[in-house]
C-alpha cells in the first residue's frame, strides 16, 4: 500500500486533510492498519482486506450495532467510536477498490503482543468474556455473518481435504506426516458437530480473534480497556474466544516459532485464562458447555493447524508469509502445541479424579 493511497484515505476521515502524519500500527496477518493524526485528531485507519472480507459494509454495520448497544445500555465497557468519512459514511472506497474505515484512536493505550504473566492472561480472558456477557441482550442473529463458516470446524476440515487433493506433489511430500496426524484427530470434528445443538451450545456474540494484541490496555493502570479489531464479531459458539486465548496465550512460544523442542503449554496461564473467562461470562454457560470446556483450546489449535496447512497446500494464498514453507512451519508448530495440550488435559483430568485439580472443573 503506497503512502499516497494511505494519505488520500486519511484525508477522507480527518477534518484538516493537509497536515496528516501516518504510521503503520499492529501486525495483523490480514488487514493494513495505520495511525493517522493531525494536530487535533488521531484515528486508527484500516484498509480492509476485501479478498477475505467480501462485504466490508457488513463489518462497519456490525461495529455500529455493537457500539450503539454498548453505549445505549451503559454496560461499563466502551469500544472506540467509529469515525465516519467527510461524506458521512462509515466506509470509503478508493479508486483501486480498497475499502477504508476508521475508529477513534484511544490515547494512552497500547496492545501488547504477549501476556507477561498469568495475571495479564486472566485479565484478557475476563475482558473478552465480559464483552460477550455485556452483549447478551443483542440478538446474535441481528449481526451479519462476516465470514461464513469462519470457526466451523467441519467446513475447515473439508477445505483441508480439498487442499490435499489439489496440492502440488512437492508440497504434499513435505506435509505427509502432518496430514496424517490431523486426519487422526477427526474426533474433534465429530465433537464440533454436537455443538450445532442450540439448546446445549447456544450461539452468542463472539469476537473470533481473541489474541492479547486485540485488547487495548491503559498505559497508566495497565488494565484492559476493551477488545478491538472487531471485524470478526459475529454469532459464534462457546469455544471460539476461550480456545483462541488458550492457543495464543497459554503457549510457551508463538505460532511463528520453529523452536520445536520448546513448544508447550503453560499450566498456570491455562488455569488463569479459564478462571478469568468463567468469571467474566458469569453463569451464561450451559451444563453441556461447562462439561466440555477443555475442548475449546483443542478445537482452536486444531482448526488453526488445519488452516495453516491448507494454505501451504494451496500455495500460500491466504496468510502473509515471510519465507517459503512459513505456513508449513506454522502448521507444525500448532500440531506440536495440540499434542502438548492433549497431554496436559489428560494428565490434569486423571489427577483431578484424585482431587488435586478439582478447581479446574
Ligand atoms: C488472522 O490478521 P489477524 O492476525 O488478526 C486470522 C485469524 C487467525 C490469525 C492467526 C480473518 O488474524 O483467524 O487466528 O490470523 N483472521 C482471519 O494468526 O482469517
Ligand atoms: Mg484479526
Amino acid at each position: 500500500m503506497g503512502n499516497q493511497s494511505v494519505l488520500q484515505a486519511a484525508a477522507q476521515f480527518l477534518e484538516e486533510g493537509d497536515s496528516i502524519k501516518i504510521s503503520p500500527i499492529g501486525n495483523g496477518l490480514i488487514h493494513q492498519t495505520f495511525l493517522a493524526a493531525t494536530a487535533n485528531e488521531s484515528i486508527v485507519l484500516q484498509a480492509l482486506n476485501t479478498r477475505i472480507f467480501k462485504n466490508p459494509e457488513d463489518i462497519v454495520s456490525n461495529y455500529w450495532q455493537v457500539y450503539s448497544y454498548l453505549t445505549l445500555h451503559d454496560k461499563g465497557i466502551e469500544i472506540p467510536a467509529p469515525v465516519s468519512s467527510l461524506y458521512g459514511k462509515l466506509l470509503w472506497t478508493d479508486s483501486d477498490g480498497n475499502a477504508w474505515r476508521a475508529t477513534q484512536y484511544v490515547e494512552n493505550s497500547y496492545s501488547p503482543d504477549t501476556a507477561e504473566n498469568e495475571e495479564a492472561a486472566r485479565t484478557v480472558a475476563l475482558s473478552f468474556a465480559t464483552f460477550t456477557q455485556s452483549l447478551t441482550g443483542l440478538d446474535p442473529r441481528n449481526l451479519k455473518t462476516i465470514i461464513p463458516g469462519f470457526h466451523d470446524l467441519s467446513a475447515r476440515y473439508a477445505q483441508f481435504e480439498e487442499s490435499v487433493l489439489n496440492a502440488s506433489s512437492e508440497r504434499l511430500i513435505q506435509s505427509t506426516h502432518l496430514i496424517s496426524e490431523f486426519r487422526n484427530r477427526k474426533h474433534l470434528v465429530e465433537f464440533y458437530e454436537l455443538t450445532r445443538n442450540e439448546t446445549d451450545f447456544p450461539s452468542r456474540v463472539m469476537h473470533h480473534d481473541s489474541k492479547i494484541n486485540n485488547i487495548l490496555f491503559n498505559s497508566k493502570t495497565h488494565h484492559p480497556i476493551c477488545p478491538v479489531d472487531l471485524d470478526t464479531v459475529m454469532p459464534g459458539k462457546f469455544f471460539s474466544d476461550l480456545g483462541d486465548m488458550i492457543r495464543s496465550m497459554a503457549c510457551t512460544v508463538d505460532e511463528n516459532s520453529r523452536d520445536w523442542e520448546n513448544i508447550g503449554i503453560r499450566p498456570d496461564y491455562y488455569r488463569a485464562i479459564l478462571e478469568g473467562y468463567l468469571q467474566g461470562i458469569d453463569s451464561l454457560l450451559t451444563e453441556a458447555e461447562l462439561k466440555n470446556i477443555h475442548q475449546a483450546g483443542l478445537i482452536l489449535i486444531y482448526m488453526q493447524g488445519l488452516r495453516f496447512l491448507s494454505d501451504y497446500l494451496n500455495g500460500d494464498i491466504y496468510y502473509k508469509t515471510s519465507y517459503p514453507g512459513h505456513n508449513l512451519d506454522r502448521a507444525r508448530n500448532q500440531f506440536i502445541l495440540l499434542e502438548k495440550l492433549e497431554e496436559f488435559i489428560y494428565l490434569t483430568s486423571s489427577k483431578s479424579r484424585s482431587g488435586n485439580f478439582g478447581k479446574l472443573l
